[in-house]
């Protein structure tokens, strides 16, 4: 493959937060390290990035939360602006209810009935915001829903109040006509010592659960499943097989560590190459998110290098994903581990009497069964040499 093929397409749907290229280098430690751009100055900034998309918000990142109605309308017709000459659209929006101290125990999920209502009010109005700029993706990260002592709060009414939020929700969706996907995003804990909904699968668990189930799916990240020390293949595949993958949240992660927000790809390669080679043979059709920043050291020159290379190291993964499929040698071996045996599959497949009973009595001996060969040392030394770049 020539190099410039490795050059993000639109086709791609890669797509980057207001607050991730316009991190200002904060930390628990340290004040911040670049100045503040305004969100128009982001979009100009995307726009330099040759192949992203969109830009995706909270609604703090575009109208500060004590700015008054003639404030927000300058920002706003900046903000269209800055899109409309960039080629740039707004695919996702999403609520800040993690930042304000009033949501500093939980917003959804408050004991306080009136910090309930008022962060169902507020994502009603993030929601109206993110409609106007065409957005058709709604993400809730509980970022604060959760505890440091179980003293504090009943998980299990936390779950029944989070269901009640979406319900109503869904319904305002519905009753504006935004035509809204809402996509959960899981995370174990920070900022909380506790977060509910820890893993995607605990939202997978919960949609069936819900008011309109159809409306909602996921929004899983790769650094909140590692920093479980999960397999994060492993999670948005049962999304994806519930048919629940709406968007993906891409960017890297050491395991064991804090929140780290790295660079797609660069902590985790190999695991960073079997996810894009999940999305990929599963023709992922939703925008590829980076919800990632760059290092605190960058300046915005290296911003700029820090999108570009997201975009290009899932473009490189792709290339690799499709080498490893036409690979004659790798894919001999998964030919010779996938046994198949058409008569015996119609006897397991589906249940019946007389099949159970044909079952029961097949001659299926264990010995003979435990010698098939599985080379997977040599599968996974010919993936890795796919991804070294030898092959
Ligand atoms: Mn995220």
């Amino acid at each position: 493959m020539a190099k410039q093929e490795y050059t993000p397409t639109k086709q791609m749907k890669f797509t980057f937060g207001l607050w991730t290229v316009g991190n200002v280098g904060r930390d628990p430690f340290g004040g911040p390290t670049r100045e503040p751009l305004s969100p128009a100055q982001i979009v100009d900034l995307l726009g330099e990035c040759e192949g992203c998309y969109g830009v995706n918000f909270h609604d703090n990142d575009l109208i500060p939360i004590d700015a008054s109605p003639k404030e927000a309308d300058l920002i706003k017709r900046d903000f269209r602006k800055a899109l409309k000459d960039n080629g740039l659209v707004v695919p996702m929006a999403t609520t800040n209810l993690f930042g304000d101290p009033v949501f500093k125990d939980g917003a959804f999920t408050s004991n306080n009935a009136k910090i309930r209502a008022y962060a169902i009010q507020k994502t009603m109005r993030a929601m109206d915001l993110g409609a106007e700029f065409g957005a058709k993706t709604y993400v809730f990260w509980g970022g604060r829903e959760g505890v440091e002592t179980d003293a504090a709060k009943n998980p299990v009414d936390a779950i029944k109040r989070f269901r009640e939020a979406i319900d109503f929700l869904c319904d305002y969706s519905i009753d504006q006509g935004y035509g809204y996907r809402f996509a959960f995003e899981a995370k174990p804990n920070e900022p909380r010592g506790h977060i509910y909904f820890a893993v995607t699968g605990s939202y997978l668990a919960l949609i069936p659960t819900l008011k309109h189930p159809i409306m909602c799916g996921v929004n899983p990240e790769v650094a909140h499943e590692h920093m479980a020390g999960l397999n994060f293949v492993h999670q948005v595949a049962a999304a994806i097989e519930a048919g629940k993958l709406f968007h993906i949240d891409l960017n890297d992660q050491e395991f064991g560590r804090y929140d780290q927000d790295f660079r797609f790809g660069s902590a985790n390669l190999k695991h960073a190459f079997f996810l894009v080679k999940l999305l990929e043979d599963h023709k992922y059709n939703n925008p590829r998110h980076f919800d990632a920043h760059a290092f605190r050291q960058s300046d915005y020159t290296d911003v700029k290098a820090f999108a570009n290379g997201s975009m290009r190291t899932y473009m490189i993964l792709a290339d690799k994903a499709k080498k490893w499929n036409a690979d004659r040698e790798i894919q001999g071996i998964l030919k010779e581990i996938n046994v198949n045996d058409a008569a015996i599959s119609s006897l397991s497949k589906r249940y019946s009497s007389a099949g159970a009973k044909k079952l029961l009595a097949a001659p299926l001996d264990r010995v003979k069964l435990a010698t098939a060969r599985l080379p997977y040392e040599k599968l996974d030394q010919l993936t890795m040499e796919v991804l070294m770049g030898v092959r």
